[in-house]
């Protein structure tokens, strides 16, 4: 295998487009002959979590459990892929400290109101109208990454396209 293992853990908001992002990353590393595999948060409370809720202990609880699947992957050789809205710094920090030198945190800062328009399911819809609560950025916290490898972001009201995104990440990837 010419790769070596490491995790790509991407962190922001519902409707960020963290999975978006996943997908083409997962896309175009396959096309460079690279083995990758996502984690997506919300794909994983089917299977691994469906035990876990939205409360803080079972955010903890859902990050703490990918984290280490993700270290497995990585392990392995893989480039592994997780996107999770891991709303909580000391959370992320856990992972990372599984895997120190392997670790690259990408932080999808797309503004709230672009998140909310968006709106795939009308989950923001119901959380405005208090139907569901404990949603972050409504009414439950999002604490931004103080440092993080790769940060994507809005610039001058534009969102980079999936491709250019995944682009950034291969970069640095290659880079490193
Ligand atoms: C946040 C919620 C909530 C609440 C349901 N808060 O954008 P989506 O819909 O498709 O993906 C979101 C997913 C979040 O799961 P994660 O495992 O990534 O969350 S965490 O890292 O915080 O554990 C969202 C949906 O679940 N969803 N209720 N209250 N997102």
């Amino acid at each position: 295998l010419n790769q070596k293992g490491c995790v790509v853990w991407i962190t922001g908001l519902s409707g960020s487009g963290k999975s978006t992002l996943a997908c083409s990353l997962n896309r175009e590393l396959y096309s460079k002959g690279k083995l990758s595999y996502v984690l997506d948060g919300d794909n994983l409370r089917h299977g691994l979590n469906k035990d876990l809720g939205f409360k803080v202990e079972d955010r903890t609880e859902n990050i703490r459990r990918v984290g280490e699947v993700a270290k497995l992957f990585a392990d392995s050789g893989l480039i592994c892929i997780a996107s999770l809205i891991s709303p909580y710094r000391k959370d992320r920090d856990a992972c990372r400290a599984l895997l120190p030198e392997s670790f690259i945190e990408v932080f999808m800062n797309m503004p709230l109101e672009v998140c909310e328009a968006r709106d795939a399911k009308g989950l923001y819809k119901l959380a405005r109208a208090g139907k569901i609560t404990g949603f972050t950025g409504i009414d439950d916290p999002y604490e931004p990454p103080l440092k993080c490898e790769i940060e994507l972001s809005y610039k001058d009201g534009v969102c980079p396209t999936p491709v250019a995104m995944a682009g950034k990440v291969v970069s640095y990837l290659e880079e490193k």
